[in-house]
């Protein structure tokens, strides 16, 4: 990327010179902002979202400042401690808004062992988490993964760990050591009962070190679940230009999202959770319903029009939603295929919400990737898509527009293993040989369906399902051929 050396570079010493009519600067003196939060994997999501309501917070009353860690590259860290941690957030929508988020102390890497020094204070109420759901290391039935490379490697190394359940295990095990206790552990990923899987992974790895540790943490830590939501592109070239050409200064890490947030957290009643409803995070009992409507209505149709637009030659959410066949899909697919598998909480109409959802997607200020949407599927189709499948399946309910989004997942690998071209899958190398092995018929989809990681008996032998996917994955190889001779790429 070309930084225009004329333009001075974000950083605390520029603060006092940005021009508030282009970019927001901070309301507040950030200068003593103690470690409330530690946040692990500081990733576009968690910049764009979860440091927006401390930033607001921080308006208020200066407490929430946050320090991260990142546990699989430096690139992150770098680039903002050479920034002093402060970013530009730009909120892309029918209105353009952007500001400096200020509330980011700084960010280590997972090797460096001064990042455990927070939890040997009191400031540190609050341990977030944004690790994707591969992140989590667990298997098919969401327990811990014991014969996972990385566990493996924490358990014989629990000083050096590489994991995210063993780097915050390890953090645990020295607050307990400092004498300290009470902690709220918050995992913010896409995954269904995150908090509960989260412990049981964090309990079940402490176990494996030392029994007592597993049982301070049981009485000493809580873990509520959370649902996290708000469209957040990746950071790129386009980016990083547009915010020297808007707002005069060099920031070589700022975060585009949608101007839509939101932040549900189950209310166990501790008190910095409750702290977080006066920057508009929702507390609730049963964060469930929020998340499975989340999950299933918002990622769920993600993920098709992901793996279905990359078919047609598209290139990006928006664009696809200009496709009115593939529109007119997943709406169909939204409304009579999930909606009905859904209980909503109270206060929501899963019409409104479809509507809603189908508009956000179409928001033409973004450039969301289908391929970044792409990333991962053999994690993300179990909750996102099979589990709406297998409910509707059990009740007797249709899931032939379901089908589509599993074959053209499907299709997307042989495409993908066809280029030579590589994939972002903890299964990649699995992926890819049985895209090259595929011959574009039907029973292709047999060879995906062996697949334990992400298929379960229940589908695999489920005459129907496995009947819609082959009917399904023969229809989009037609659409491929149809768009090749269009000119259309992957
Ligand atoms: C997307 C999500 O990349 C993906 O898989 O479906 O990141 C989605 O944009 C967010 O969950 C929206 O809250």
């Amino acid at each position: 990327m070309t930084t225009d050396t004329a333009l001075k570079p974000l950083g605390d010493a520029i603060l006092a010179e940005i021009d508030a009519a282009q970019c927001t600067p901070p309301s507040y003196d950030r200068s003593a902002l103690p470690t409330r939060v530690l946040h692990i994997g500081p990733g576009a999501f968690f910049r764009a979202h979860q440091m927006d309501y401390y930033n607001r917070l921080n308006a208020d009353e200066q407490k929430w400042g946050v320090t991260a860690v990142a546990l699989r590259s430096k690139g992150t860290s770098e680039k903002l401690n050479a920034q002093d941690g402060l970013y530009t957030l730009i909120k892309l929508d029918r209105e353009t808004s952007c500001e400096i988020i200020a509330a980011l102390k700084g960010v280590k890497f997972c090797d460096d062992s001064s990042a455990f020094q927070p939890f040997k204070t009191e400031d540190l109420q609050l341990v977030t988490l944004t690790v994707t759901e591969k992140g989590y290391c667990l298997n098919g039935d969401g327990e811990l993964d014991e014969a996972h490379s990385d566990i493996l490697h924490d358990l014989k190394q629990f000083d050096a760990p590489v994991s995210a359940i063993g780097w915050l295990t390890k953090g645990l095990a020295l607050r307990r050591e400092s004498g300290l206790g009470k902690l709220v552990v918050l995992s913010c990923d896409n995954l269904p009962g995150n908090g509960e899987k989260l412990e049981a992974a964090v309990l079940r790895f402490a176990d494996l070190i030392d029994a007592p540790l597993s049982s301070w943490i049981r009485t000493n830590v809580d873990f509520p679940s959370s649902m996290v939501d708000s469209i957040t592109p990746a950071t790129d070239d386009a980016l990083i230009q547009r915010i020297q050409t808007d707002c005069g200064y060099s920031d070589a890490w700022p975060i585009q999202r949608e101007a839509f947030t939101s932040w549900v957290i189950e209310n166990t009643g501790v008190s910095v959770i409750k702290e977080l409803a006066d920057a508009g995070v929702l507390l609730t009992r049963d964060v469930s319903r929020h998340e499975k409507a989340k999950l299933w209505l918002l990622n769920g149709a993600h993920s098709t029009l992901a793996y279905l637009g990359l078919a047609y030659g598209h290139q990006s959410v928006a664009e696809t939603m200009e496709n009115a066949e593939l529109r007119s899909l997943v709406r169909a697919m939204m409304r009579d295929e999930i909606m009905p598998a859904l209980s909503p909480p109270d206060g929501m109409d899963l019409e409104d919400y479809i509507e809603d959802l189908l508009e956000r997607f179409a928001n033409p200020a973004i450039v969301h990737k289908l391929s970044q949407i792409a990333w991962d599927g053999s994690k993300k189709l179990p909750i996102r898509l099979l589990n709406t499948i297998e409910t509707n399946r059990a009740a007797g309910r249709s899931i032939e527009k379901l089908g589509f989004g599993v074959a053209a997942w499907m299709r997307f690998i042989v495409r993908m293993s066809r280029a030579e071209a590589h994939i972002t899958d903890p299964l990649a190398d699995q992926l890819l040989a049985l895209g090259k092995i595929a011959k574009d018929e039907s029973d292709d989809v047999d060879a995906f369906l062996a697949l334990d990681e992400v298929f379960h008996d229940t589908l695999r032998n489920d005459e129907e399902f496995v009947a819609a996917v082959k009917r399904a994955y023969t229809d989009i190889i037609k659409t491929e051929q149809k768009s090749l001779r269009g000119g259309s790429g992957i």
